[in-house]
This record gives C-alpha cells, structure tokens and sequence, in this order.
C-alpha cells in the first residue's frame, strides 16, 4: 500500500503534462479502481491533483501539510530520509535523534517537528522554531571519519542548503562563516552539528538544520529582526515545506556520498562559491590584536583563512569578525 502510493506519486513527477489511469493501472499492476482510490487517499493528504476525461491524471500542487507520508512520498533518495519521523511538538528533534541513535537507528535516520519549544543553537543558544513556518530538522549521520573531520560535515551541510535555495528559486544565498545561511545580509537558517566519537572514531553525528520558510516580517521574533530573515521575505512567495524538506534530502544525499567518495576539495570549492565576504576585506579582532585581512577560504579543518596587508596568512577558529554593513556579530 504504501509502497504503491509513493511509486504513484513518483509517476505522476515525472510525467509532464497528463497521465492516464490505464498507464497507472499497468505501470503500477492495479486496478484502474485501485488506482482512483489512491488519488482520492493522496487527496486527503494535500495533494491537489487534476482529473481530465480522456487525458488522465496531473500533480496541480503539493501539500502544505507535513506528515510522515507527504515527506516521504516522491521521496527518490536511497537512504536519506527513508526512516523518517515527524512529530507535531517536540523540545527539540536534536534530543530525539540523539536517542534514536543509542537505539541503534540507521544513518540517514530524519526526525521533522512543525514546532519546536526549545529549539537549540550552538553555545546553548535558543533557536525560535514557531509552529508551521519553517524547517526543524535533524538527520543522523554514521560517517566512517575520525572527530577531527566532524566540521567538514558542517561546512558540507551549508553547502547543501546554498545549492538548494539556489536550485529552487531566484535568490542568491551566502555562507557566513561557520555555518550560517544569509539572504540579502539576513540569516535564514542555521546548523548545529553534534557529535558523539569514541577512540579517534565518530560514533554518530546528530546534524540539525533549522530553516526559516514561511514567517511573514510580523512573524519574526522583535530581538532578532534586524539580522534574520525567512525565505518567503526574501522570496516573496510561499514555499511548500515539504517539498523544500525533500529537496534538501535529496541535495544533502547526492553531495554527501561525493564527499565520501571524493574528498573535501568539492565541498571546500563549493562553500567558497558561496563564501559571504570571501575576497574582501574585514575587520579581525582576537584576544591579542584587532587588524584588517582579506578573507580567503576555509581549511580542511574548518579554519577560515585570512590575509593580512603585509601578505601573511593566518588560520581563525573562533576570532570576532566585525562583517560591516549590514552583517552582524556571531
Ligand atoms: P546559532 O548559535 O548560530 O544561532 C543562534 C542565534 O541565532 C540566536 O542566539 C539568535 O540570535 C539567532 N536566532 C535564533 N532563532 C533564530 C531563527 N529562527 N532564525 C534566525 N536567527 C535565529 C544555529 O545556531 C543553529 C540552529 C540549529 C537549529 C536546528 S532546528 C533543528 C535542530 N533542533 C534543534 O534544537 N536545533 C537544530
């Protein structure tokens, strides 16, 4: 049953234009009733779907709802997302997959909240996760890597969510260093990457990505409403969150496995593309000095790598960078 409606939504992606119930009904070895009482079951689930005499059947729109169903059905990827949780409220889907993962659940293990009440950010910071509007999410990770490589799964999720925003609208987003994600100067998603790693080896990763959407301006919590943003602001259109949802996994999927396989060069090269202020100049403060360097990259280390005016290179971990106009303090 479940099977069968994802292979049917499947279908209907890829067709363009219509596709008749007879082709459903062989494609999918049911009855052309069966197959009509599916489309009435994806119905109930959100889908908008377009019945034509003599054409046959079209996706109109995708459901806005998210239940465990519409994030997994049409669903292609190969283990990302394919054991998937959703929760209405949770304290914070970090702490879920965090137990998940003692439990023995499988890498690429996702848990989705529409609402988180104690959202996390790094540094035991909060992350505001109103209800409904935006991307909650954490994913399990088993990467044969030792601890010190950990930032780079950071860096690569940045990446992932860059390529999405771009792939997927007209925006152009930026990685602020490490791993914020800015619209036109504002921050519309963030990632906490933690880890648990024994004798030089990762036991696990629980990587969060928490993604404004659909907040209209009001929506936005006053304190922070000068240096974040959703991208409906930006966009100025509605998203579908579980498309978007979909979207990242399917990303995240395709560029961790080249990862694995090819390295951190790709990822280095593509956080670089996107880079926020890479190639120009800002202002360093440390606890010994404060100077003026052109940013140039990022290391395999997670360092980002400045120039100063005299031509040396330093590597920063955790030095205040004053980003100018228009950004803001970490
Ligand atoms: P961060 O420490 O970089 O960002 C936290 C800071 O960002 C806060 O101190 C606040 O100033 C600002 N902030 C808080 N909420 C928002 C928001 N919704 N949009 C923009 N700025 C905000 C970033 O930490 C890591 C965030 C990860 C969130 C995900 S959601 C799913 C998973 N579960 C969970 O509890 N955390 C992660």
């Amino acid at each position: 049953m479940e099977s069968t409606r994802k292979q049917l939504i499947e279908l209907l992606e890829k067709q363009e234009g219509y596709i008749s119930g007879q082709q459903l009904s062989d494609s999918l070895q049911i009855s052309r009733t069966a197959v009509w009482k599916h489309m009435n079951e994806l119905k109930k689930d959100g889908y908008e779907i377009e019945a034509v005499q003599r054409k046959g059947y079209k996706i109109v729109s995708y459901p806005d709802k998210i239940s465990t169903n519409t994030l997994q059905w049409g669903l292609d990827t190969k283990w990302m997302g394919q054991n998937l949780y959703h929760y209405d409220q949770v304290e914070s889907t970090q702490q879920i997959v965090h137990e998940m993962a003692k439990q023995g659940m499988p890498h690429g293990t996702v848990v989705v909240a529409d609402e988180q009440v104690r959202g996390k950010g790094r540094m035991a910071r909060n992350w505001h996760s109103p209800k409904g509007k935006g991307i909650w999410m954490s994913i399990l990770l088993r990467p044969n890597l030792p601890p010190i490589q950990a930032p780079q799964l950071t860096l690569m999720a940045a990446t992932v969510l860059a390529k999405m925003i771009s792939e997927e609208s007209d925006l152009k987003p930026q990685i602020k260093w490490p791993n914020d994600l800015l619209v036109h100067h504002k921050k519309v998603s963030g990632i906490l990457t933690e880890m648990q790693a024994e004798h030089d080896q990762i036991q696990y990763v629980v990587l969060g990505i928490g993604m404004n959407v659909n907040q209209d301006l009001s929506e936005i919590q006053q304190e922070i409403s000068h240096k974040a943003s959703s991208l409906k602001i930006e966009s100025g259109s509605h998203w579908s969150i579980p498309k978007t949802i979909q979207s990242i996994l399917r990303q995240f999927e395709i560029t961790y496995d080249q990862y694995v396989k090819e390295g951190f060069q790709q990822v280095k090269k593509e956080w670089e593309r996107y880079g926020y202020k890479i190639g120009e100049e800002v202002t360093i403060s440390t606890m010994k000095k404060t100077w003026e360097a052109t940013l140039i990259g990022i290391e395999p280390d997670g360092a980002l790598k400045a120039r100063d005016r005299s031509g040396n290179e330093e590597k920063l971990y955790s030095a205040e960078i004053h980003w100018g106009e228009g950004g803001y303090h970490a």
